[in-house]
């Protein structure tokens, strides 16, 4: 079953979500491009009926003159809120809660979080994280249910963030030991960082989060997908972290049964990344590169390849 809809040119869709009754789909749509402001997109939002795929209500804002777009949608677990985590072009951010009418009920701009993200704990707070790809600005904040900045702390400039079990785990990228690398900060509500670890500590390659998408979890795992990018071959790989969580009071590893490669690694930082307090716990990474599978691939074929020239 599919919807094509027609009525607006030039849109993109760029996120859904579901309250378990509607589908939200939000994106953006460049009607309001001019000559003299090209670039100019408003931010859409179709509540849509999950039987026949029908839209049921359609919300737009323009609140700049840049693309504005809806990064993230995330429905709010304590009141069934609509929480939109809308981009104002690539430099700032803002929060736009509607309810189900999609009637705006509150907005907040973060500025600098652009490519904003959001994660909410079982009270209903949301935690906020986002970064300008071109300031190198942004951070992590979080918001009361009613819109309200309690804290933030401009240190964490992340990709993705996720809530799992009274902590944060926040994707960031990193620049250690002469490559961008995945990172996964995990930090309090409080915002307080607990540990950091270095995902992609064993790949020689830059390695990047792409601003759209959400990681998520599976059990005790923290699971976050990126790419690399390996300039000798000029190749993109996706990977893929399987991060097992552990208390920080708990340093016995569980070791996973069910993973054909593991590596295990110590909760550790390297001393550029600045993290006030540090505990050690260890963990379990499971990451098969793209590069990993071909190598495999073309060894296989090889293989093949041999036993029909012995034919
Ligand atoms: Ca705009």
């Amino acid at each position: 079953m599919k919807h094509y809809d027609v009525t607006v040119k030039g849109a993109v869709a760029t996120s859904i979500s579901t309250d378990g009754k509607y589908l939200y789909i939000g994106g953006y749509d460049n009607s309001p491009a001019t000559v003299y402001y090209p670039d100019d997109a408003q931010y859409r939002l179709i509540k849509v009926d999950p039987g026949d795929l029908s839209i049921l209500k359609t919300y737009t804002a323009n609140p700049s003159i840049e693309k504005d777009w809806v990064n993230s949608i995330n429905i709010n677990p304590i009141n069934g809120e609509i929480w939109l985590a809308v981009s104002m072009g690539q430099y700032d951010g803002k929060i736009v809660v509607l309810n189900q009418d999609l009637k705006v009920i509150g907005e907040q701009t973060i500025y600098t979080f652009a490519f904003p993200q959001i994660a909410f704990d079982e009270s209903g707070y949301a935690y906020i994280t986002g970064r300008s790809p071109h300031t190198y600005e942004g951070g992590l904040a979080k918001l009361s249910p009613d819109l309200k900045i309690v804290k933030t702390n401009s240190m964490v400039k992340g990709s993705k963030i996720l809530y799992n079990n009274g902590y944060l785990y926040i994707a960031v990228e990193y620049y250690v030991n002469n490559y961008q690398r995945h990172v996964l900060v995990m930090a309090t509500k409080n915002l307080d960082v607990l540990e950091t670890l270095v995902l992609s500590s064993g790949i020689n390659a830059d390695a990047y989060l792409s601003l759209l998408g959400k990681m998520d979890s599976i059990g005790d795992n923290i699971v976050v997908s990126g790419y690399d990018y390996v300039s000798a071959a000029q190749t993109y790989n996706w990977i893929t972290y399987s991060v097992k969580t552990s208390p920080p009071t708990r340093t016995a590893p569980e070791p996973s049964k069910t993973q054909t490669t593991q590596t295990t690694i110590t909760w550790a930082l390297t001393p550029t990344i600045q993290v006030p307090d540090i505990h050690t716990g260890t963990i379990i990474i499971v990451g098969i590169t793209a590069t990993a599978i071909a190598i495999i691939a073309v060894i296989l074929v090889a293989i093949l390849l041999l036993k029909q020239k012995r034919k």
